[in-house]
């Protein structure tokens, strides 16, 4: 939950795969970062210390709380807001933001242990142009590889590797292959000789290579602390990019073992220092992820997308964090928001959880609400386990694939928006927040677990029991609120009790509000965008608003040197809406023009454009640039 006043947490990444429920005080995750909020005042403390630790808020003592770690310093920082969003930020200056991802990484995207073999893979690919359901990304779970060896393939199963992503490729999808960081132990296996030869892997207290078990076997552990490695890492990601792979699912990093954990004292050498197990344990994933992270941006020259479970504070540096292996159970379902929330609130903005769930077996119904809530989540990845009942968007009955439909399609229709708050984040902000984020004069928002803010402008309350047809919404106060299916305004400071059939997610947009939309494509890219589409969320009494919209070549770093457009638009409203537009214009495809469409417009105003005045046709107009 968002509070956590009175619980006692443990910071020491753990892969257990038992379901988690709030007994849990640990998690694949450690980020030893508390956010307090004391009389309309926030405050954070980083204790930047990778050891196991432990933060205990007043469970000991109401009196107090009190943090500490087993062993290492005691470095940590305070960061006085007053505002939340200020502690973040300047938490995020201090561990690092997220970066802009591609475009396409924003897409839909369908996993499964395992998609293979090839023909498998194909023919889920194929189903969803088939079906008209748009989805940019297909994932490939452990059964590609030969034997579980880290950087090869089954080529029983995949044939001709080069061949499948063409495939997948023509047809305008993009392909993520997991890997794991246990090396199989097996002679005359090119990765395993070579780290052996170089002293790469993770070696006993008597310096003798340490082996635990993993899905490949006897496995041994490559030393990320050091540089020559995670060099070699990076290397090998080659590998994988010239077969056409697109972006690297990171799994199992805690590290997760079979054979017991990791005894504390297995040796790493950190570039000449040697350390131990038990101080690197929490960023061990982080170190791997880096690894990962620079191997393909050397190897690509394009925004690596690297996908992770164990994660320290800072790995959002280094891009998407999913929640791990949940269950397909209406408590986890509830149980994501609170934990995207406080992911946000740890800096992490490129979030997501295994929607529908990864264990157990989903259900139509519980699909369709955890689609909803994976609309407006940065992260959109829908993945189960081996065995379970499968979970594509058509696997249940036709009012599941349609409600799937409809949410995937108001995804891609998000996405310039979500793009444009990825692009702010980069500098600023998360984009799944708790309410009080924004709205932290407002008492009333401070435990609200069931609702979250998508960005500036988007506030989500998804429906998350079973069997309910209605939700209570709580809108805060501050701004008044569009129910974004009927257009209608609402006050905010208010509850409201919104009517929720299994096909209505309740969303308001904030008013004095622009949305920026995107086109209905089966893929990112599918269709040259020559027009910018905004939709203006107006209010019934007099506001102002603004917007930048934002746009770059999707891919390459270089936005970083000025190759992008910004458009921003500043308006007000009260005798006219006055709508005014700034260009700064630095990359070559720019648009052509701008279609604007007025939400809860009244009363006949006029409506100027850069002080010229517009007609307007059912509340829209388009302008030529
Ligand atoms: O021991 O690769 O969290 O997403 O499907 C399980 C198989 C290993 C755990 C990941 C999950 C993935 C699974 N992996």
């Amino acid at each position: 939950s968002l509070n956590k006043k009175g619980y006692h947490y443990r910071n020491w990444n753990t892969d257990d795969p038992t379901p988690h429920g709030e007994t849990y005080a640990q998690l694949y995750k450690s980020i030893p970062f508390l956010i307090a909020i004391k009389n309309n005042e926030a405050s954070g403390i980083f204790f930047d210390n990778h050891f196991e630790s432990h933060f205990d808020m007043g469970k000991e003592n109401s009196n107090y709380y009190y943090f500490g770690a087993k062993d290492g310093n005691l470095d940590y920082y305070f960061i006085y807001g007053p505002e939340v969003s200020k502690v973040v930020n300047e938490y995020t200056n201090l561990t690092g933001k997220t970066p802009l991802p591609q475009l396409w990484t924003l897409g839909y995207q369908q996993c499964r242990w395992s998609y293979a073999p090839e023909q498998r893979a194909l023919e889920i690919a194929k189903t969803f142009r088939e079906k008209n359901i748009p989805c940019d990304t297909i994932y490939l779970d452990i059964d590609y590889m030969d034997d579980f060896r880290v950087f090869t393939w089954d080529n029983k199963k995949f044939k001709n590797p080069k061949a499948f992503t063409d495939e997948l490729k023509s047809m305008g999808f993009k392909v993520v292959t997991i890997i794991d960081p246990g090396v199989k132990v097996d002679k005359g296996y090119k990765i395993y000789d070579e780290g052996l030869k170089n002293g790469y892997f993770a070696t006993d207290k008597d310096g003798m290579v340490y082996k635990n078990t993993v899905w490949p076997g006897d496995s041994v552990f490559p030393d990320f602390m050091n540089s020559q490695v995670r060099k070699w890492w990076g290397n090998n990601q080659k590998i994988m990019f010239n077969l056409g792979i697109a972006g690297i699912w990171n799994d199992m990093n805690e590290p997760a073992s079979f054979n017991g954990p990791l005894p504390e004292d297995i040796v790493f050498n950190n570039d000449g220092t040697l350390v131990t197990h038990k101080e690197i344990h929490n960023v061990y994933g982080h170190m791997m992820d880096k690894a990962t992270y620079e191997g393909i941006k050397e190897a690509t020259n394009k925004r690596p997308f690297v996908v992770k479970r164990a994660c320290y504070a800072g790995t959002q540096k280094y891009s998407t964090v999913w929640t791990g292996d949940n269950q397909s159970t209406w408590e986890h379902l509830r149980m994501s928001l609170p934990m995207l929330m406080n992911i946000g609130l740890s800096g992490m903005a490129f979030c997501g959880t295994d929607v529908g769930g990864f264990g157990f077996d989903c259900t139509g119904e519980l699909l369709s609400r955890w689609m909803q809530v994976g609309t407006f989540t940065p992260l959109f990845r829908n993945h189960s386990t081996i065995g379970s009942r499968e979970q594509e968007p058509w696997a249940f009955d036709e009012i599941t694939e349609e409600i799937n439909k409809k949410y995937i399609k108001l995804r891609y229709k998000f996405i310039p928006y979500l793009y444009d708050m990825m692009h702010k984040c980069e500098k600023t902000a998360p984009i799944i927040r708790p309410l009080l984020y924004n709205y932290q004069n407002d008492k009333k928002t401070y435990e609200i677990n069931d609702e979250f803010m998508f960005g500036d402008n988007v506030l989500v309350s998804p429906v998350v029991e079973q069997g309910a047809r209605q939700k209570l919404v709580y809108l805060p106060k501050g701004n008044s609120w569009i129910d974004y299916w009927i257009g209608e305004e609402f006050e905010g400071g208010q509850y409201i009790i919104k009517d929720a059939p299994l096909d209505i997610c309740p969303i308001y947009i904030k008013t004095m509000s622009i949305i920026s939309n995107g086109e209905d494509v089966n893929y990112i890219g599918e269709k040259d965008t020559e027009c910018l589409n905004l939709s203006i969320y107006l209010c019934d009494k007099k506001g102002e608003g603004k917007y930048i919209a934002y746009n770059d070549d999707g891919e390459s770093f270089d936005y970083k040197n000025g190759r992008f457009n910004e458009y921003e638009f500043i308006f007000d409203l009260n005798d006219n809406l006055n709508i005014k537009m700034n260009k700064n214009i630095g990359y070559e495809n720019k648009y052509k023009s701008i279609e604007f469409t007025l939400h809860n417009f009244k009363n006949n105003k006029k409506v100027l454009f850069n002080e010229n005045e517009v007609k307007l046709n059912n509340n829209k107009f388009k302008v030529n640039l």
